[in-house]
């Protein structure tokens, strides 16, 4: 039987000081019943909780952890900036560095802003876009996320579509009058948001590959359709690629589906586990940021050093040698399992994975917009979710989040997971 006493006594205490106990309202359990675990400690693909209980872990802290947790290579850069000063409030060195690095690695990105989180750099970037067009509507999907931006926070994914309103509390209605929402894939919803609002939308943000109400693809065709209908109006297409970046390709999603957008943002890989956004694209819209033109937009901590060594670490390990291929490879092969486990089980799962990024949806209907991701069972995910954790298997603790695969992972924790899915999936 498994002890989780260190972590009940601990949830105990946090409850008292910190709302609902945890900091970002995703890790408190609530999708799945039960109470989070606490960790302090993390290697490879690996998690221990404070009672000792060992998990393959993957969430990767909600995606950073791309090349596993505490990769020697990301600790001994953050050792050796922090050794030199943790913040500086004046431009560093590190700063010119992740900055054309970024800039070498996605060709749509000429000049990039850092941040400190996604929600910061898709904050920013939608007043950008609004700054540069001259114009206040924006189209986002339902099911994506863009981090927790008032004007964004409309039908979103992630936490907020946990917990079955996704619009929140505190928001005047006069935020969210300027945003649009159409359901992901849908072309003819697009047009019409268009038709019905001639030259007045400033951009078009998504997700490419939607990561925040479980995981869904762009049916072929959708985003290069997005790319010309935006250029048709003269609206902006905004990649959110805090997930993806960097993930789904050195170049993310924008590589691998080849697709040029005019905007994108970044957070997560680039930051290696430390606070970090970014935002970048077409130089010529970047240039209307303070201090060159009239978007204001600033940060205490953005390019902070010791977060800058930790994304260039993780960025650099990424590009030596075969890491995208290992992700490619490791993600087939779960793939490949889990969805032999389902039918040897008998139990209806779709299963939707592009390179490491995966979820597993109890339905049998094929998943490609919010409305499908909502007919999953999620009485089936909450027994499936812990029945994982007693064998040891940390997957994320709602279904309406993605799941991430490192370089850490082997080919044999990979099987492990399966053969638990194949155990645990008969039991449902
Ligand atoms: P942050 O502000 O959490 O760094 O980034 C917001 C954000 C923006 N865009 C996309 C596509 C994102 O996935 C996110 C954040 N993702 C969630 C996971 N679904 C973060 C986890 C959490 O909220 O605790």
């Amino acid at each position: 039987m498994i002890s989780r006493t260190q972590s009940e006594q601990l949830f105990a205490e946090a409850l008292k000081y910190i709302p609902g106990g945890v900091n970002s309202p995703v890790r408190a359990f609530r999708a799945v019943g039960g109470q989070p675990f606490f960790v302090n400690r993390a290697a490879g693909c690996k998690l221990w909780d404070v009672d000792g209980n060992e998990l393959i872990d993957y969430v990767l802290t909600w995606g950073p952890a791309i090349l596993g947790h505490a990769h020697p290579k990301i600790i001994a850069a953050v050792k050796a900036a922090a050794e030199q000063g943790t913040s500086f409030g004046v431009p560093n060195p590190l700063e010119v560095t992740m900055a054309k690095l970024i800039c070498d690695l996605v060709p749509s990105v000429k000049k990039i802003r850092m941040t400190s989180s996604g929600t910061e750099a898709c904050m920013s970037v939608i007043r950008l876009a609004r700054g540069f067009t001259k114009r206040d509507k924006i189209i986002k999907f339902d099911g994506c996320y863009h981090g927790h931006v008032d004007s964004l926070l409309v039908r979103a994914g992630s936490g907020a579509l946990t917990f079955g309103h996704p619009d929140s509390a505190g928001i005047p209605a006069a935020f969210t009058q300027h945003t649009i929402v159409v359901p992901y894939n849908d072309v003819e919803a697009v047009k019409a948001a268009f038709s019905a609002n001639p030259g007045q939308i400033a951009g078009i943000i998504v997700e490419p590959v939607p990561g925040n109400a479980g995981l869904y693809l762009p049916r072929p065709g959708f985003l290069e359709f997005l790319r010309e209908i935006t250029e048709a109006d003269g609206a902006l297409l905004i990649f959110d690629e805090v997930m993806t970046g960097f993930r789904l390709a050195r170049g993310g999603a924008q590589e691998r589906f080849h697709i040029t957008p005019d905007l994108s943002t970044f957070g997560k890989v680039i930051g290696g586990g430390l606070p970090v956004g970014a935002f970048g694209g077409r130089a010529e819209i970047m240039d209307y940021l303070a201090p060159l033109g009239p978007v204001y937009q600033a940060g205490t901590l953005s390019g902070n050093p010791v977060a800058m060594a930790a994304g260039i670490a993780n960025l650099q390990e990424l590009l030596d040698g075969g890491a995208y291929c290992k992700l490619e490879e490791l993600g087939e092969q779960l793939e490949a399992g889990m969805r032999d486990a389902a039918k040897s089980a008998g139990v209806a799962v779709q299963f939707n994975a592009c390179g490491s990024m995966f979820c597993g949806y109890f339905t049998g209907e094929p998943v490609w917009n919010l409305a499908d991701a909502m007919k999953s069972d999620r009485e089936k995910f909450k027994k499936y979710f812990h029945g994982m954790l007693n064998a040891g298997v940390y997957l994320a603790p709602s279904q309406f989040e993605a799941g991430f695969i490192s370089t850490a992972h082997t080919p044999a924790d990979i099987e492990k997971t399966v053969q638990a899915a194949a155990k645990v999936l008969r039991t449902l």
